[in-house]
């Protein structure tokens, strides 16, 4: 090899090396523009017990959280709706207690897998790797429908819907007109996971970052949901996108 053509390879070479940066640079500045944009939370450490009550101590150390973007619907009057909502976690499970005000509780399809939409539900978003993206018809994230009888309903990869019962664990209780959810979340890795198959959940660790929010349906006897509220702000003219795309989830830290 002369010397003229080891110049002209080493040019070829540093030309390369140039390309492969600014490339990498595009897709990290890409990413951070990206999680710069999600909501932030964070949730403290604690282990409650799951019996529908709010009396846990360190349920009282949590802060409430709002429970108030109108996804769908008008916004409701407080008697129609209202609600707010704290996050825990430990090494097994992350937990919600949500606080509801909702002036008729409906289960119009006791069939779980009908319409469950339609009853009034909480609704759980979770993105273990806080990945983003399309989750619709995938476990990229899993979106968490639970009934006033516990069932837990999302859709599979063949687009049917089915129980993940195993996933959440739920008791409530009402008092008046307002009624406490408390719910133990098991996480899954989505990247891994088999429905039906032998899915080990998670053991999760201070600082762990996944994508969350939380929503609620409510009906009150009407043929289809009045109302759908939810918990990070969603730009746009249609705001019922979660049950679709992970990346408007807000971005959770374990603290
Ligand atoms: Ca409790
Ligand atoms: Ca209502
Ligand atoms: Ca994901
Ligand atoms: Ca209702």
């Amino acid at each position: 090899m002369d010397r003229n053509t080891s110049i002209g390879l080493a040019a070829v070479l540093l030309v390369l090396v140039f390309l492969f940066l600014e490339k990498t640079d595009e897709t990290s500045a890409k990413t951070d523009s990206q999680s710069a944009e999600k909501q932030q939370f964070s949730s403290n450490y604690g282990s409650p017990l799951i019996d529908g009550k709010s009396e846990d101590p360190d349920w009282q150390g949590a802060e409430w959280l709002p429970l108030d973007q109108t996804w769908i619907g008008l916004p409701p009057n407080p008697a129609d709706f209202a609600g707010r909502y704290k996050i825990l976690w430990d090494e097994n499970n992350l937990y919600v207690l949500a606080e509801i005000t909702d002036d008729t509780l409906v289960d119009t399809h006791p069939e779980g897998l009908l319409k469950y939409w339609d009853d009034d539900c909480l609704e759980i978003f979770v993105d273990e790797d806080a990945s983003g993206g399309n989750h619709q018809y995938s476990y990229n994230a899993f979106a968490y429908h639970i009934a006033l009888d516990a069932k837990v309903v999302d859709i599979r990869p063949d687009s049917t819907f089915a129980y993940f019962n195993e996933h959440c664990t739920m008791r409530r209780s009402t008092t008046g007109k307002t009624t406490t959810w408390e719910v133990a979340v098991k996480i899954y890795d989505g990247n891994k996971y088999e429905y039906g198959g032998e899915n080990i959940p998670k053991s999760l660790k201070s600082g762990k970052k996944m994508g969350f929010s939380l929503a609620y349906c409510d009906n009150d006897h009407s043929p289809e949901r009045e109302n759908f509220m939810g918990s990070v702000r969603v730009d746009g003219e249609d705001k019922n996108r979660s049950w679709i795309d992970a990346g408007i989830f807000g971005l959770l830290t374990l603290q």
